[in-house]
């Protein structure tokens, strides 16, 4: 039996999933005696340092936890679990960790993209069972803006490098604690998980030569998600977001069976887009959250779902916060949650006064689950120009002119699933949303969605330079050749496609083997 210490502020539904999927029981702490009582305690740390230590405080779990840590009874930290651990954080200053692990926990000082987003390697510095099986090359899902630095070598278990090398796991004794998250890396998360739950069943391994590690390009799978005219939840797909064909809706397949096939395809993460949110509250749209449910428990990789995110007023008059929403989703299975037409208009609320409330669905939900939670979803169309100043928008020089030869265009957000245009532009958009707290972009483009010709790679570079979130370049991809491309071409983290997944035209191995070599990809063994 293991126990699980849910301080009430994220996603444990995925770390209870992984290791029920081992066989093991988990019984969740509500009272502080339980911690004393546990054979095997979990922390999975989710949100902010600061708001994590005042709950775990209020609910009168520091002395408890100290106790058992510094009893040497077998603990894993995962994530902010992690950084518990160590005496102070710079995310929080003036409130105390748990102070277990000498050290303190900073932001990352990188000139790359912050959080630090995907999967990354480990670089094993003292033998522990907690590695047994693992091949040496494999890669963990890491999503964090702050990492450890721990005063005592002694106590480091892996760096992972970022920039710089950083502290990415930590043990003593009994004690082990991973920055990454295993209920999110896959075949190799499990592994980790089991060792944790069954050490004596194998040898410490001892730990490979490897000194350098790299953050994978992220393959991502989308699963746009909608309910036909038969009343039936289908993934659609659209051609240039218009998903009727001969007046139906088209029907690619089943979500949750389509999304455990691309976890078993080695997809490194899954976005479900509930595309008919914007008209319908997800709340009272269960089939999403049970998608969600089932889901989160086969599938262990992070899951993404979009649609609907904002304040609503229900038939009753009952109010309901974005928060509330998201919080729904964390606690249904989602790791991250993604904004639409919401983020649009709090983005034009923003600029006409310039002043950020804190109260929009952005920064709520960044401040309560942390900004690696929010990814904004853009839906930009081209709009051409013949000059500069034609338009007050952030516009860009183009080799690919207009149809009656403009070189100029700017890309127009939209809402409502790209029926509304707005007076604002995509590259404002994603800087004003990074502002609020977001931490990644996922960009779309009507253009291209499902035309099979490739990334639009002028607007991935624009709105990549804009920001220094993580950006998902979506809509096009036709081929392999096309992810290559938008690797090559622009500084993008990720790529994401849809149609040729869903119609398996070009398989997630198939363009993985094609990457393979060129650029740097996580190879699943599942
Ligand atoms: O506005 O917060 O309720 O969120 C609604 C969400 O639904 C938004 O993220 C929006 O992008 C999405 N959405 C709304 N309508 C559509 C539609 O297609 N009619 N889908 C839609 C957007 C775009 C991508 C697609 C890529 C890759 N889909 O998600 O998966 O373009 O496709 P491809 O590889 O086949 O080219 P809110």
């Amino acid at each position: 039996m293991i126990s699980l210490l849910d301080y009430g502020a994220g996603n444990v539904r995925s770390v209870i999933n992984a290791i029920e999927s081992l066989g093991e029981t988990v019984k969740i702490v509500d009272r502080m005696e339980e911690i004393r009582d546990a054979e095997k305690l979990v922390f999975p740390g989710v949100g902010a340092f600061g708001n994590m230590m005042r709950i775990l405080d209020e609910k009168g779990y520091v002395e408890p936890l100290r106790s058992y840590l510094l009893e040497d009874r077998p603990f894993l930290g995962i994530c902010l679990g992690l950084q518990a651990l160590f005496d102070t954080s710079d995310e929080a200053p003036g409130q105390k960790g748990l102070g277990i692990i000498r050290g303190k926990v900073v932001r990352f000082d990188v000139d790359l993209a912050v959080p630090h987003i995907g999967w990354n390697g480990i670089c094993i510095k003292q033998s522990s069972s907690l590695f047994n099986g693992i091949r040496d090359d494999e890669k963990f899902y890491f999503v964090h803006s702050y990492h450890v630095v721990a005063d005592n070598d002694a106590d480091v278990l892996t760096t992972t490098d970022y920039g710089y090398p950083f502290v990415s796991g930590i043990r003593r004794g009994n004690i082990v604690a991973t920055q990454f998250h295993p209920e999110k890396s896959g075949g190799a998360g499990l592994a980790v998980l089991k060792n944790f739950i069954e050490p004596e069943s194998t040898e410490p391994a001892s730990p490979p030569e490897k000194t350098k590690t790299c953050l994978a390009k992220r393959i991502i799978a989308c699963l746009d998600v909608r309910t036909n005219d038969q009343g039936d939840l289908v993934v659609t797909k659209g051609d240039q977001y218009d998903v009727r064909e001969k007046g139906d809706v088209r029907n690619l397949g089943k979500p949750v069976q389509l999304a455990e096939r691309y976890f078993k395809e080695g997809a490194d993460e899954i976005t479900f887009l509930n595309i008919t949110g914007f008209r319908d509250f997800p709340l009272e749209d269960m089939p999403m959250i049970q998608v969600l449910r089932k889901t989160s428990r086969n599938v262990f990789v992070p899951l993404t779902i979009g649609g609907g995110i904002r304040d609503y007023t229900d038939k009753t008059g009952k109010r309901y916060t974005a928060l509330e929403v998201a919080a729904e989703y964390f606690r249904s299975g989602a790791d991250k949650i993604s904004i639409g037409s919401d983020a649009v208009l709090i983005a034009e609320a923003y600029l006409k006064t310039g002043v950020a409330t804190g109260e929009s669905a952005i920064e709520q939900i960044s401040r309560v689950y942390g900004n690696q939670a929010v990814v904004i979803s853009i839906d930009p169309k081209r709009v051409y120009v013949n000059a500069r100043e034609d338009v007050k928008h952030r516009v860009i020089q183009t080799e690919l002119p207009g149809p009656s030869g403009e070189r100029y265009c700017w890309y127009q957000t939209t809402i409502r699933g790209g029926r509304e245009g707005r007076d604002l532009d995509a590259i404002t958009l994603a800087e004003v949303c990074e502002k609020l707290g977001a931490g990644e972009i996922l960009l779309n483009c009507i253009d291209r969605d499902g035309t099979n010709s490739g990334f639009d790679v002028e607007l991935v570079k624009a709105v990549k330079a804009a920001v220094s979130i993580p950006v998902i370049a979506s809509s096009g991809a036709g081929n392999a050749d096309h992810f290559l491309e938008v690797f090559s071409k622009t500084d993008v983290e990720s790529a994401l496609a849809a149609g040729i997944f869903h119609r398996r035209e070009v398989p997630i191995p198939d363009v993985k083997s094609h990457l393979d070599g060129k650029v740097e990809i996580r190879n699943p063994v599942q």
